[in-house]
């Protein structure tokens, strides 16, 4: 706790290249940032990963060096210099000096257009780095934010802050504890696995408005979860229902999430679909009824 302003502290670190991004994610309302974990160099990387990889970060490791064995997830955008350039070379230490750590990177796919002319680019060096480094790739699309937030939020003019929100509560539900694993069980699913990069698929998708008029039971919600990440459906609404749910032997690696009081139970059904089912009885703080995430 800041004694000052009498806000907690976060344990995150703040990192770009821009002293005002910088600046304005640490005039949070809620909490605040150490001064130790507030790194920003004078300059951004101009999109170019190369700029950020080989100029800029060994510049923020200087930075970071005091408390490094605390950073063990990575958050960052793939297209931008600073994010994946950085972002990258920042993984590649932490392996280098921590070989056992479990180390996650989230990171974010561009919109399809009108972003940065080098983001192919960008998005390559990064994943083929990342892809030696890193433990767990999980990837969110920006075209898929903005689709959930439009039909499933309803909201007409999407922010990253909108989009943001259900990118948090992805994580939420895919690193919080579960009662069936632990960090090192989850580590042994995804270890090993030459394919490190998975997308996330989540239901119900719902706001807090409508909630109380709506009904779900497990298997329209793990049905549907399933069947989106079939079909590569972003939301949970507008499904196809070609292929069917018989195909879904197809993916390597299915992880399971479930969480919300009724999960325990059911989680023997969900074998079929994958060996790796975690579950947790109790519901997320904002989510108490039911919810299915998957990685694949
Ligand atoms: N979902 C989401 N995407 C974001 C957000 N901020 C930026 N992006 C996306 O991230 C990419 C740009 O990355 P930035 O983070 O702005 O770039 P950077 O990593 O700071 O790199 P440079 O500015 O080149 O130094 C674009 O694809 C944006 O659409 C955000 O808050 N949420
Ligand atoms: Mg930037």
């Amino acid at each position: 706790m800041d004694l000052r302003t009498m806000k907690p502290i976060a344990k995150a670190f703040c990192i770009d290249t821009e002293q005002k991004v910088v600046k304005s994610l640490a005039k949070q309302r809620s909490w605040s940032y150490s001064d130790r974990r507030k790194v920003t160099l004078k300059s951004g990387a101009a999109n170019n990963w190369a700029y950020g990889y080989f100029k800029l970060a060994h510049k923020a490791i200087d930075m970071l060096d005091q408390e490094f064995v605390r950073l063990k997830k990575l958050l960052s955008s793939l297209s931008g210099g600073t994010g994946s350039g950085i972002g990258t070379y920042v993984t590649e230490i932490l392996r280098l000096r921590f070989p056992g750590a479990f180390i996650i990177n989230q990171v974010i796919w561009p919109f399809l257009h009108g972003e940065v002319v080098l983001q192919h680019y960008n998005i390559l060096l990064s994943l083929s780095h990342l892809n030696k480094a890193s433990d767990l790739i999980l990837i969110h699309e920006n075209d898929d934010l903005t689709n959930i937030c439009k039909k499933r939020f309803h909201i007409e003019n999407v922010t990253f802050k909108d989009m943001n929100k259900w990118v948090i509560r992805c994580l939420m539900q895919v690193l919080l504890p579960v009662e069936n694993s632990d960090c090192e069980e989850f580590r042994r699913k995804v270890y090993g696995n030459t394919r490190k990069c998975y997308l996330i698929y989540s239901a119900p998708q719902i706001s807090e408005d409508l909630k109380s008029y709506s009904n779900f039971d497990w298997k329209n919600v793990a049905k549907n979860c399933i069947q989106m990440a079939l079909t590569k459906c972003a939301t949970d609404e507008g499904i196809s229902w070609y292929p069917s749910q018989n195909s879904v032997q197809n993916y390597m690696n299915m992880i399971i999430i479930l969480r919300g009081p009724k999960s325990l139970e059911n989680s023997e059904n969900f074998q079929s679909y994958s060996p790796h089912v975690m579950y947790n009885e109790v519901g997320m703080p904002q989510f108490k009824d039911i919810s299915c995430t998957l990685l694949v």
